[in-house]
């Protein structure tokens, strides 16, 4: 039994070399993965290059899926190295400078994808002149070796009179709460599959992800009656730390969608029910489609 163990393990080990051989022989290197994605930003340092794409070409307020592409010295983009990040907001405010960071997820390889590393940063400011600016720094190590890249990335507000993906809010528990929604993207009549990211602001000029609450959720029409629809489903967390549900959109418009915030026992720490007199919840997003 053991030997047929050891056997199976130098089978798998040949395997995982001979198909490493053979994927470097037939796969060219430069393969484009990025056909869907704009460029955001170039950095480079010891002959390194460093990019980042996304859907948009713009980093905003709230959630941003990130994807990075490393190029080395031979103009080689890199299939395997381990990446961190850390976004910095520096800020002057009549001559005190503060600095504060903002969510952010690990860097992960692409699932699928040879040239691709990807993460989230959940931007809680938008840049605004030389005062208030966002710096990113990216550590990358590749072949043992390990390369520092920074630079300052433009941050943009989307908000509107009829869309806001982002908010921060206050708990009646003290603590600061923000919220981004990630998903639906591409809203439709119908059921929609709804994401949202929950962190807040943690003891350690950290933001960690806040677990096993419940984000309640009442999508209303404001122009409308302020009419609900049917299909929602309350929020809970997944396996990948974000919250997840269902959100309903009986027609196409303005909707907004009301949630209340409950903590791990069940309690709310922000966030109204929706009655005649109470037309929206203080915590909420705004989406038109
Ligand atoms: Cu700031």
């Amino acid at each position: 039994m053991k030997y047929l163990k050891y056997s199976l393990l130098f089978l798998c080990i040949t395997a995982s070399i001979i198909s490493c051989k053979k994927s470097n022989d037939t796969i060219p290197n430069n393969i484009n993965e990025v056909e869907n994605l704009l460029l955001l930003k170039t950095f480079s340092d010891n002959g390194f290059k460093v990019e980042l794409f996304n859907k948009s070409g713009q980093l905003k307020v709230g959630y941003n899926q990130i994807y990075i592409r490393l190029t080395d010295q031979n103009g080689n983009y890199v299939q395997e190295a381990s990446l961190n990040w850390m976004p910095m907001m520096t800020m002057n405010m009549g001559g005190m400078i503060h600095e504060h960071s903002c969510p952010f997820s690990e860097i992960k390889k692409t699932q699928a994808k040879q040239t691709l590393f990807e993460g989230y940063i959940t931007f809680i400011m938008a840049s605004n002149g030389a005062d208030n600016f966002w710096n990113l720094k990216i550590n990358f190590t590749v072949n043992g070796q390990t390369f520092e890249v920074t630079d300052t990335v433009n941050v943009i507000s989307t908000d509107s009179e009829f869309n806001k993906a982002y908010t921060s809010i206050m708990g009646n528990d003290g603590t600061n709460y923000m919220l981004a929604l990630i998903e639906p993207t591409e809203p439709k009549i119908g059921t929609n599959d709804i994401v949202v990211g929950l962190f807040k602001m943690g003891d350690n000029n950290d933001f960690p992800i806040v677990n096993n609450y419940k984000i309640k959720i009442d999508p209303r029409m404001p122009g409308m009656g302020n009419h609900t629809a049917p299909g929602n489903v309350d929020m809970t967390q997944g396996d990948d730390g974000l919250y997840h549900g269902k959100v309903g959109f009986s027609m196409s418009g303005y909707w907004k969608i009301n949630m209340i915030l409950e903590n791990n026992v069940g309690t709310a720490v922000k966030g109204e029910t929706i009655t005649e007199l109470n037309p929206e919840s203080s915590v909420n997003f705004k989406l038109e489609f």
